[in-house]
């Protein structure tokens, strides 16, 4: 069986979570707490997540090999994008996730996947590159103007799915981004959007804490 180490919050580890549950792949989820790095580094030299230990005993990271990986048949339809699409889609994605993550960061660390150890590693590491977390709660205004033109970007391109007709790994990619925002108080995605994330939601049988909920 195949195992993911994953956090909770991580849109790329989120990635890999829509993959696994979209092509019924069984696995066992592994949350690990932010501050460990001896498991990331034992594992593929790197303290990064997401990783997978496949059921040959071989380990991956990166989101996009380990889904390419997963998905030998290209359900997904990875194959048929090219590098121009796959360019434009991260351009897309880095923009929309510099101010989800601004907005999300203060409260992702107030979770459940976080302890008083993981929250202050996390908090330190991400305030080094995006300040202080106060000050981004602060600004949230900035960060939601940011967001808004280019969620309704997103939207018009909706068909149902991301520029598809089909659920595709475009939706993936997207919608882990996406993900995340459920998190911030008080913000609402349109109806097109949210309902997007919830079809998406259906089909790959996801549940954001699942992990939490699922245990004592
Ligand atoms: N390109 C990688 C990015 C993965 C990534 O950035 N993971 C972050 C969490 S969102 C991480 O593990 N960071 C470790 C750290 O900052 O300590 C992928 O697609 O898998």
């Amino acid at each position: 069986m195949v195992t993911l180490y994953h956090y909770i919050h991580c849109p790329f580890c989120v990635r890999v979570r829509l993959a696994l549950g979209f092509l019924k792949i069984n696995y066992q989820s592994k949350v690990l707490p932010y501050h460990d790095e001896k498991t990331p580094l034992a594992l593929t030299n790197i303290k990064m997540l997401p990783i997978i230990t496949k059921a040959d005993g071989t380990h991956m990271n990166e989101s996009l090999d380990i889904i390419q990986n997963l998905d030998a048949n290209d359900i997904l339809s990875f194959k048929h994008l090219n590098a121009q699409t796959i360019e434009s889609l991260g351009k897309m994605l880095n923009s929309l996730g510099s101010p989800i993550h601004s907005l999300c960061m203060p409260y992702w660390v107030y979770t459940k996947e976080f302890d008083e150890k993981s929250r202050h590693y996390f908090q330190s590491k991400k305030e080094k590159k995006r300040g202080l977390f106060r000050n981004l709660i602060l600004n949230k205004d900035k960060y939601l103007n940011q967001l808004i033109p280019l969620l309704e970007e997103v939207e018009n391109k909706l068909i149902p799915y991301y520029e598809s007709e089909r659920l595709s790994i475009k939706d993936i990619m997207l919608a882990s981004h996406l993900w995340g925002l459920y998190i911030f108080p008080e913000f609402q995605f349109s109806i097109k959007i949210n309902t997007y994330l919830q079809e998406i939601k259906k089909q790959c049988q996801f549940e954001y804490h699942e992990d939490f909920w699922s245990e004592n």
